[in-house]
């Protein structure tokens, strides 16, 4: 398996799933301000949709969002990082990731714009304040967005919790999820991932 992905980025998630899992994913970087890959060559001829994270797998097909690749890996093997499909504590995993990927990671969009006016920018802290405070009462009561155990939700969570450092959120209203963030960041497998990344040495 192949997984396009750029430092940092959404794309970290399926990264640290692949490390937690052991799973044997070469990872391409793509450079998202070109749109290209290492040797020059379009992304967009590899996902025409320009973005990452995208999974080639090894019969050459492809899988693209985030929590859809996240699970795609937690599948390979089954109870380590997902609940089996069908039961009830993969529909929550599910609701999860969902509320992740459009209400957290897409909650973040206008931010990355410079063109952003600071009405606009405030708004959209705000609104993403809501969610984390969700997040945080549930991370007071429990390890995991999901309870005791670390799950793909995490990898997810923990990558969109790492930008508040690039837009200069200030995390201190939310103490819970500051020590998660540590929590999470202490892993091997996360250490090993943003070390895969060139983010630390
Ligand atoms: N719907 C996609 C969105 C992925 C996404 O927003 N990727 C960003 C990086 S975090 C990206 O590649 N942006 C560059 C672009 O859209 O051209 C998913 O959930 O995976």
């Amino acid at each position: 398996m192949k997984l396009y992905y750029t430092p940092g980025a959404c794309s970290q998630a399926p990264h640290i799933a692949a490390h937690e899992l052991g799973l044997p994913v070469e990872a391409v970087k793509v450079d998202l301000a070109k749109h290209a890959l290492a040797d020059g060559s379009d992304y967009y001829k590899v996902n025409p949709k320009g973005y990452v994270p995208l999974l080639v797998l090894d019969d050459g097909s492809t899988l693209s969002e985030a929590n859809v690749i996240l699970q795609y890996l937690a599948d390979r093997k089954p109870g380590a990082l997902a609940p089996a499909f069908g039961t009830p504590e993969r529909w929550k995993l599910m609701e999860m990731l969902a509320f992740l990927a459009t209400e957290v990671h897409k909650g973040y969009g206008v931010l990355w714009s410079p063109q952003t006016p600071a009405e606009v920018r405030k708004a959209a802290i705000d609104r993403l304040g809501t969610r984390f405070t969700l997040l945080s009462e549930t991370l007071a009561r429990q390890p995991f967005l999901m309870g005791k155990a670390f799950t793909i939700a995490d990898a997810y969570f923990f990558v969109l919790l790492n930008w508040t450092n690039v837009h200069k959120i200030d995390l201190s209203p939310w103490p819970a999820l500051k020590d998660y963030q540590a929590r999470v960041a202490a892993r091997p497998a996360v250490q090993a991932t943003l070390k895969a990344e060139g983010l630390v040495k």
